[in-house]
């Protein structure tokens, strides 16, 4: 059996987004993409990656899809369920966090409270729908760690809720499934490996600095994972399901790796 290369799991989040940038492949823009392939790789070595000829614009990206596809394989046998992403002190929370959407800050989604239900659907035994005031009775935890986006900034922040894995539990969850997806009042949606929804960092998030969630932040609900990249960590989420249909995301389905771990 080969053993897994645990050392490049080592947390070095400008190394991170590199390697997530290698990954976004078909929706970086022409000059990048062109550079991109010149200096990762040459044709002729994407060909030899991904199995396929590569020889105009369309067959790059479909090699690049494929080697992404690949990526997403690696990094869930390299995924160690147990590794901790690094934690920081209060001290070290950038203020102000920054906002990032597909949309500006503009047209932020402004969710009720009172009407607001969380529907959980799938391969769940309870699919019950939950208010807020339920998710609150849960217990809480926080954690200050570090939010990476592949726009090439990253931030500390401190984030409170509902423990992920006691949440799926609760809702008797088939935990033997492939994906958890999402889904949020803005339309933005994604989905995360089983592995990743059961890890201990991974936070059904409620608060934002010791406040209930703000608009900006994902209000009313969004999930939190230090594991993975921004743009995996959905905002106003209003809907969960658990599937071993492939769910895909907004950014995934346009090319960014899917698995997107940090
Ligand atoms: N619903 C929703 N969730 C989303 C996004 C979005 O556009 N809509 N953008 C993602 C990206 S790319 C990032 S970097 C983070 C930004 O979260 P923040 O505004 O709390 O910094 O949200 C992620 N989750
Ligand atoms: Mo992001």
């Amino acid at each position: 059996m080969i053993k897994k290369p645990k050392q490049l799991l080592v947390p070095n989040s400008e190394a991170l987004v590199n390697e997530a940038l290698k990954d976004l492949g078909q929706r970086i823009e022409q000059p990048m993409r062109r550079a991109f392939l010149q200096r990762a790789l040459s044709l002729g070595g994407l060909s030899l990656l991904s199995g396929c000829a590569v020889v105009d614009e369309e067959s790059v990206e479909s090699a690049l899809l494929k080697v992404s596809r690949f990526n997403d394989k690696a990094q869930a046998w390299l995924f160690d369920p147990n590794r901790l992403a690094p934690t920081y002190p209060e001290s070290m929370i950038t203020r102000p966090f920054p906002f990032n959407a597909y949309y500006g800050e503009d047209e932020i989604r402004e969710v009720d409270e009172a009407s607001y239900r969380l529907e959980v659907t799938g391969l769940v035994a309870d699919k019950q729908a939950w208010t807020l005031a339920e998710l609150r009775t849960m217990p809480q935890e926080t954690q200050v760690t570090r939010h990476i986006c592949v726009e090439g900034w990253s931030a500390i922040g401190k984030w409170g809720g509902v423990r992920f894995a006691s949440f799926l539990r609760r809702i008797g969850a088939d935990t033997t499934a492939k994906y958890v997806g999402f889904k949020c009042a803005d339309d933005y949606y994604t989905s995360i490996d089983m592995p990743t929804a059961l890890h201990p960092q991974t936070l059904l998030t409620l608060t934002y600095d010791d406040q209930p969630l703000p608009p900006r932040y994902g209000f009313p609900m969004k999930l939190r994972m230090p594991t993975k990249l921004g743009y995996k960590n959905p905002k106003h989420i209003q809907a969960i399901f658990v599937t071993n249909t492939y769910p895909g995301g907004y950014w995934e389905d346009q090319g960014y790796n899917w698995f997107g771990g940090s």
